[in-house]
């Protein structure tokens, strides 16, 4: 089989690029490892930035998240038994976020792949990448028994951090840096109203909560465990217990519980792989970075990966212009470093440390203070949260 761009895993970073190029007569084709009901049944990113919402409908896949989205113009930060709001409408200039759940989006992703006839392989095993370094590299892997090669111009790894793309980049060539924080997130859906109208993240001392939807009756909470914890060790009361505990007042008092219906735990990590291009494979979103979920910027930080690299390919392709296929990973690695550091910022700002000194405790304090004294730096925050352009 012979196609122009051979993309390396079925999520929305791979879908997004597959349905733009499509959309502009390039030919791709995109493999994944699992069924398609597996992809679906990840319940991930519930926030979305306006520039990832613009691709979606440039994309032409922007209908059922403008019609079923919630847009959201702030949220609110809870500390120190106060709830304080974040204006996200007032200090970014006018921007707002798109509360609509990853799940949707790749299913909306995946039906219009499907409307457009694009080739999508599910289950496809043990996909390996060849001779990417040279002007014609092509991928394999196995479906129901059989050995399928494809051959192509370029290979996109939109595989997620745990794929097979960043690996096939020599050890010498990449540089990884990483960073491992000392607890992860238990996260639980349910069937129930959201407690608040908008987000609430929570500083609390007996460690972080988060207050997140993805609709007026499909609640999404998160609490800060140890990493040794595992999701069966948290029975349903003791999850909704354990976050009342850490909410105010007043927003315990209205808080509905019912049974999750999904309960996962995350570690948390920040990742870059450096560079994003080697020789024709480019890596895009969670294939080449991570970050905490805390700034919401994982999937958006993947959006501008995609436009990136989408427009370079047009570039290519319609006009023989190689600069953007050049530029990719430097361009890209601006925008990312600038996610990683937002993201770092906020999950300094509101977790417990197991390790921290009292020294950690008064900066975090005064950083927290100092955030809800400054219209300047509140819109420092309204700013990298709506998202900084691309
Ligand atoms: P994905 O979604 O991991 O998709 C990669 C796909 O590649 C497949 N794959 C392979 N396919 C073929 N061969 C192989 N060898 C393969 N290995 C893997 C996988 O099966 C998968 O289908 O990466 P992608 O597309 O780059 O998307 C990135 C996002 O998923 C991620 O950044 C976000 O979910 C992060 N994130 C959030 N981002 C936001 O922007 N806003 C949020 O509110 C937000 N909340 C979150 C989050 C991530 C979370 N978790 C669970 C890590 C909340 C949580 C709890
Ligand atoms: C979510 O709803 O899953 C969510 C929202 C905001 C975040 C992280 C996760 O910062």
């Amino acid at each position: 089989m012979k196609v122009q761009v051979c993309i390396v895993g079925g999520g929305p970073s791979g879908l997004l690029l597959s349905q733009l190029l499509h959309l502009r007569g390039i030919d791709t084709i995109v493999l994944e490892k699992y069924s398609r009901e597996h992809v679906l049944s990840r319940i991930r990113a519930g926030v979305l930035e306006h520039g990832f919402a613009r691709l979606m409908r440039e994309a032409q896949c922007g209908e059922r998240m403008d019609r079923e989205g919630e847009i959201h113009n702030g949220f609110h930060i809870a500390h120190d038994g106060v709830l304080d709001h974040v204006d996200l409408h007032k200090y970014s200039g006018g921007n707002s976020v798109i509360v609509y759940g990853q799940t949707e989006l790749t299913r909306d992703l995946y039906e219009a792949r499907d409307r457009l006839g694009g080739k999508v392989v599910h289950n496809a095993e043990d996909v390996t990448l060849h001779e990417v370094k040279s002007d014609a590299p092509f991928v394999t892997y196995r479906s129901g028994g059989e050995r399928v090669r494809v051959l192509c111009d370029f290979v996109v790894g939109a595989d997620g951090f745990h794929g097979v793309s960043r690996q096939s980049i020599p050890k010498d060539v990449l540089r990884e840096y990483e960073k491992i924080y000392p607890f992860g997130w238990l996260g639980v859906l349910s069937r129930t109203r959201p407690v608040s109208p908008e987000l609430i993240y929570v500083k609390h001392e007996r460690g972080f909560a988060l207050c997140s939807m993805r609709s007026q009756v499909l609640s999404r909470y998160y609490i800060q465990v140890p990493l040794t914890d595992k999701p069966k060790d948290w029975a349903d009361d003791a999850f909704w217990a354990e976050l009342r505990r850490r909410l105010p007042q007043e927003v315990a008092a209205k808080l509905i519980t019912g049974p999750s219906i999904e309960k996962s735990i995350a570690p948390l990590r920040s990742f870059v792989a450096e560079p994003m291009q080697y020789g024709r494979l480019f890596l895009a979103g969670d294939a080449a970075h991570i970050v905490p979920p805390t700034g919401a910027r994982g999937l958006n930080s993947a959006a501008s990966d995609i436009y990136y690299l989408y427009h370079a390919l047009i570039a290519h392709y319609q006009k023989g212009d190689d600069s953007g296929l050049e530029g990719y990973s430097k361009k890209a690695l601006a925008r990312i470093w600038k996610a990683q550091r937002f993201s770092w910022w906020m999950t300094m700002l509101l977790h417990r440390f197991p390790d921290r000194l009292p020294y950690d405790d008064e900066l975090q304090q005064t950083e927290m203070n100092y955030l809800f004294s400054s219209e300047t730096a509140l819109r420092l925050l309204a700013e990298n949260y709506v998202g900084l352009p691309f």
